[in-house]
């Protein structure tokens, strides 16, 4: 049987995401956008691209939620993305408005589906998404730690001038400017980084990471990042899929793992055909471990700001 994948927000992710599916043949795709030309422009434009290329997808644009149903995999990118200036958190008000309504949507024609949030700010609205859906936690996780991670990598590998694959590195945390890379668990050729490059040099590289948005919207000035955070979502949806158990740092529900209860965070997690199948905790240093609990307040704070625009989300 094909898989189905429906992709809520069919803006830059939501596109990039469509295409990164197809050429996969990961499943079939379901564009929803409340712009509904642009999700209809979009599933057109890639589906004329498949006799090119031989994919064997069926791709649809929609405004109507009961197109979604029975759907595998859900990517939620609805939602305004940051302008030059902005905070993620800057956009809390109006995307948690947003992604109330994108709840009800798929509880109402999905429930059964492995949920996967990328609307910033995200942790918290991911959070949301769960609390607002209703869906079991297993079935709702966040992207974020593995665009990080992607981002710590590829600024180690230019200052080390060595492949990306080289490198094993981790960023944990909210996904914020208080995201924690992990210094002490990197290794490149398997060797310590910290044994390869200076300290002062790897503070740089680990503010480059947590400010690795902001430069793109920067360079961009309209919309921010699409291409690896799109790649990002699909490593997630496909590990669900094809049941691949891949561990990937997620924001994922922690109910005491790392010290947590009742929050969402990044924290590697093994994404299997049961979703977030297990959190896998790793052992922190001190100053890892500190750098994690502020990230955590950071979240916390967030969620706060979150209850108070919307009381629902107490409950
Ligand atoms: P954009 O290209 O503006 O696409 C968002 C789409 O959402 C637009 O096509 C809108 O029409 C659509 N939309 C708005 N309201 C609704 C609604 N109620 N129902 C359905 N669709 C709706 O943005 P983008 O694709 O560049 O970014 C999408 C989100 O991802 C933003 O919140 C970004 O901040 C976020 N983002 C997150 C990361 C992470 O790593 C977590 C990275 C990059 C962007």
């Amino acid at each position: 049987m094909k898989k189905k994948i429906s992709l809520i927000g069919a803006g830059q992710i939501g596109g990039t995401l469509a295409h990164i599916a197809c050429i996969k043949e990961l499943a079939d795709v379901v564009l929803f956008d409340v712009a509904e030309g642009v999700a209809k422009g979009k599933a057109l434009d890639i589906a004329q691209s498949t006799s090119i290329d031989g994919y064997n997808i069926n791709l649809s644009g929609t405004n109507n939620y009961k197109d979604i149903k029975d759907s595998d995999v859900i990517i939620v990118t609805a939602g305004v993305p940051r302008k030059p200036g902005m905070t993620r958190d800057d956009l809390l008000s109006t995307n948690l408005k947003i992604i109330k309504q994108v709840a009800e949507g798929i509880k109402k024609n999905s429930p059964n589906a492995f949920v996967i949030c990328i609307t910033n700010p995200l942790d918290v609205i991911v959070m949301a998404l769960q609390k607002y859906s209703g869906l079991p936690t297993a079935k709702v996780v966040g992207m974020a730690g593995i665009l990080d991670s992607s981002r710590f990598k590829y600024f180690i590998s230019k200052e080390l001038n060595v492949p990306v694959k080289n490198i094993n590195a981790l960023v944990l945390g909210g996904h914020g400017d208080t995201m924690v890379p992990l210094l002490n668990h990197t290794t490149v050729n398997g060797k310590p980084l910290k044994q390869l490059v200076a300290e002062e040099k790897l503070n740089l590289i680990v503010e480059k990471t947590r400010k690795g948005g902001a430069e793109i919207i920067k360079f961009l000035e309209k919309g921010s990042a699409f291409y690896a955070p799109a790649a990002s979502g699909i490593e997630m949806a496909e590990s669900y899929i094809r049941n691949l158990k891949k561990t990937l740092p997620c924001a994922a529900y922690l109910n005491g793992e790392y010290g947590v209860k009742n929050l969402y965070a990044g924290v590697p997690v093994i994404i299997g055909n049961k979703g977030a199948e297990k959190v896998i905790e790793i052992d922190l240093d001190e100053s890892e471990k500190k750098n994690f609990e502020l990230s955590i307040l950071a979240v916390k704070n967030l969620f706060s700001a979150a209850i108070k625009i919307d009381k629902d989300l107490a409950n």
